[in-house]
Order: C-alpha cells, then structure tokens, then sequence
C-alpha cells in the first residue's frame, strides 16, 4: 500500500518512493513529470471518468490536417457552439455560444457539423472498455461514467487508482483520445475531481482534506445547485460551500426542509449515492388491436402516435433511449409483419418515434387491412444519451421540453388530459362515428 510519500508515475505505471524534503519531479525509472503523490490513493475507489473536449477530439483524430487549428463542432439549425477543442478555448470559445460570437473570438476556427452517430458509436467502444475494469458503470452522458472500483484489485492486481491510469493509456492507445479521471470515495466528489486537472487529468479528493477543500468552492458546484437556487442562497448569505459548512444542519433543515439537509451533507464531502450500473436493456413497446380492420394510413397514423406517446413516456420513465424501433402489424388474416428501423441517434421523443414509425407505416398501406399495430423501442441505452441533439439540432430540445411539460401535466390530471392535435382529432372522430 502506498504510504504518505508514494509516488505513481501515470506514464509507466512505476512507483517510487518520494522523500519528504524534495519531492520527485521526474519518475526516476521514466522520466516522466506526470506523477501522482496522494496518502489515500490506494483506498479510494470511486471514479468520474469524462472525455476530454470529446466532439472535437474525435474530429481531430479523423482528420489529422486539424491536429494544429482550433476547431469549434457546432453549427446546426441554431448556430451555437457544441464544442470547442483546447485551442480554441484558448481564445475564449465556450459551449453553448452563439456561433457568430465564436467566430469573432476566434475566426480562424475550423468548424465542423457535428456527427451525433459517430460520437455514439465512439462513447460505446469507451464504455466497452470501462466494463472490462468493473460491472459498475453508469453512464452520464455520451461521454462520461461513474466507476465503482471497490473490490476490483485481486482482478486486476492493482489498486483502483492504477487501474485507471492503465484505463487512461488504452484508451489513448487504442482510440486516439484523451479522458480526465477523478478518483473518489463518492460520487459527488468524484465528479467534482475529474473537472480539476482536465485535459489527460488524473485528481483525488481524499477524505482527510475534502472539508477544507470544499469550503472555498462556490456552492454552484453542488448538483441541483442552478442559478435560482444559487441566488436565494445567496440573499441568505450562502455563496461559498464553507458559509454552509459552518450553518448547523437544525439550522439548514428548518430554512430549507430536506434540500437544506442535502447541501449540509455534501458541503461535508456526504454523498450516499451508488454507482448504478446501466440495466439491462430491453424492449419497451405498446400495441393496439382494432375492433374493425382498418386500412387507411390517415386512420393508423393517430393510432401510432398514441402508441408512440406511450412508449416515449416508457422509456422517459425508465429513463432509457432508443436507437431501434420496430413496427408490428397483424393484418386482418392474423400474418405478423414487423419492419425494423436502427442507426438514428438515440431518441425518447413521441415525435421521433412517430416520425420513424410513420415512415415505415407508410409502405405498408398497400391495400391491406390490418387488426392491430404496435411500435417497441429496441438497442436501449441511457436516457442521458437522448435527443442530445440540444444544442446541434434545436427541435430536439424544443420537442423535449414539451413532452416533460406533458409528462407533468398526465401525471397531474391523468393520460387524457393533453392530447397532441392530430390524436384529439382522431377521438372526436370516433366519438362522432358513435
Ligand atoms: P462535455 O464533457 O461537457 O464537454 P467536452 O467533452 O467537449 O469537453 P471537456 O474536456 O470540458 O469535458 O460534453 C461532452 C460532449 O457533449 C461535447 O464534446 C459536446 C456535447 N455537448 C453539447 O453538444 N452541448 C453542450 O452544451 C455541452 C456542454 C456538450
Ligand atoms: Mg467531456
């Protein structure tokens, strides 16, 4: 086990011994500056992993004539920066600017559309990879993970912080790109120590110094924290996390009920939170079967968006995305057809379903009468990774945001209470028909 002065080499791997005095500056079996000294190294064992300036990354590792340019990827119906390489941070470039705004902090930028479908299939190899340290991986987003390493070192005859740094090269060997771990013994605090040192970063936050750590970070670090939330602790006094550290917990839980408790814990390094793992995937999906045959694509389509809606409100729930879907139809003489659709980016969008569902509907209205129609949603995978078109596509975010309103308001007054247009009008119809 390390003591107070092991030292790790993230390069080779090698440990040395550091003499109090004068601490190493070189590994001395490889030369390398990039060492790692912490007293608790060897006992800490929850991770953050997070690619570094991912979208970018992977376009300056197609094309290598970007290795040197600063390379914004973005563009899209809105126009706003998805990411931005190093470089071009370096003049100010953010994610989420306004492209034109980018360009005039940086016109020299490259800017490359995003492609949403190479991403996904990179972040999975990635996470393939994170699978062979631990089962325990949960998937935050296209690009990020937490990783409970407890209990790994006999298999890897390693401690955990030794086993991410050979993570760290395999991925630099095999992929061409770069992550940042944070090394932990929670969540919170592993998320926090991944953003430390970015990029090709490796920080641990430890149990002795979390306290005095914490204290001078704003309290904006604290997930949940927003803007609003921000600003009402500010007008109460509450800007740094040490100004929650030295109110008493009584004192938090009677200003703010449990959300005061929850920040008392976390300002103390607290978090209870355990690394989920991502569920096995399975199908979500919803049929319907018809009194009458029907035929008509006009009369299916607002039978499909219903289903639709429901498997979209699945797969919100159960917080998963899609990336397949498959049509099923029993026709009036009771043969099953299925048509199957994959390769579109992860979506749990009604109107996403329904748009791919409609299309593969269509080619099946020849004439034929059928008794039931359903719609599954397959190759799930994190609901993180739903509709990120966000900031590339502003449809995604929009029809998003609407359907969580829906959400809210069916859990509110019940499934019927909203109903898009087209499914409204298909009720009345049929109200009027008796
Ligand atoms: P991030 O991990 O937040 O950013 P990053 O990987 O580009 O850079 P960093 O080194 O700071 O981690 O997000 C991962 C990817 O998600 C990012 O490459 C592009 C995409 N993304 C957006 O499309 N819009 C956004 O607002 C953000 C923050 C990310
Ligand atoms: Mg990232």
């Amino acid at each position: 086990m390390a003591g107070a002065g092991t030292i790790l080499c993230r390069d080779c791997l090698a440990r040395s011994a550091g003499s109090a005095g004068a601490p190493a500056r070189r590994c001395p079996v490889c030369g390398s500056p990039r060492l790692l000294v912490h007293p608790e190294l060897d006992t800490l064992s929850i991770a953050h992993i997070d690619c570094d300036a991912f979208f970018a990354a992977i376009e300056k590792r197609d094309n290598p004539e970007l290795a040197d340019k600063p390379v914004i990827i973005g563009g899209g119906k809105r126009g706003v920066v998805s990411t931005a390489c190093y470089i071009a941070r370096t003049f100010g470039v953010r994610s989420a600017m306004p492209m034109f705004k980018a360009l005039k902090a940086c016109p020299d930028a490259v800017v490359v559309r995003p492609d949403i479908e190479k991403y996904s299939r990179i972040g999975r190899q990635i996470r393939a990879m994170m699978l062979d340290l631990t089962p325990a991986v949960e998937p935050v987003s296209i690009d990020e993970a937490f990783l409970d390493l407890s209990g790994t070192q006999r298999l890897h005859g390693a401690p955990p912080a030794e086993t991410l740094m050979r993570f760290s090269k395999r991925v630099e060997r095999e992929l061409a790109l770069s992550v940042s771990v944070g090394l932990s013994y929670n969540k919170f605090l592993a998320k926090i120590a991944s953003d430390l040192d970015k990029p090709r970063g490796f920080a641990v936050i430890g149990r002795a110094e979390v306290v005095s750590f914490l204290a001078d970070k704003p309290i904006g670090i604290i997930p949940g924290v927003g803007k609003v939330t921000q600003e009402r602790l500010a007008k109460d006094g509450l800007r740094l996390i040490a100004d929650v550290q030295r109110q008493s917990d009584a004192d938090l839980a009677r200003r703010y009920g449990e959300e005061g408790l929850r920040l008392a814990r976390l300002a103390r390094g607290e978090d209870r939170r355990i690394v989920k793992p991502e569920r096995e995937t399975k199908s979500v999906s919803a049929e319907t079967t018809f009194d009458e045959d029907i035929g008509e694509a006009e009369r299916l389509a607002p039978v499909l968006l219903r289903l639709s809606e429901k498997v979209a409100l699945r797969l919100r729930k159960a917080d998963f995305s899609a990336r397949g879907l498959t049509l099923k139809m029993k026709t009036a003489d009771f043969r099953t057809r299925t048509r199957a659709r994959s390769g579109f980016p992860p979506t749990q969008l009604a109107s996403r379903i329904f748009e791919i569902g409609r299309e593969m509907l269509a080619k099946e209205c020849d004439g034929t009468r059928f008794r039931l129609i359903g719609i599954g949603a397959s190759d799930l995978g994190p609901g993180a990774e739903a509709d990120r078109g966000d900031l590339v596509d502003v449809t995604a975010t929009r029809d998003a945001g609407v359907e969580r309103a829906i959400d809210r308001l069916r859990d509110k007054f019940g499934g019927d209470a909203v109903m898009r247009g087209l499914v409204f009008g298909a009720k009345v119809e049929r109200g009027r028909r008796g």
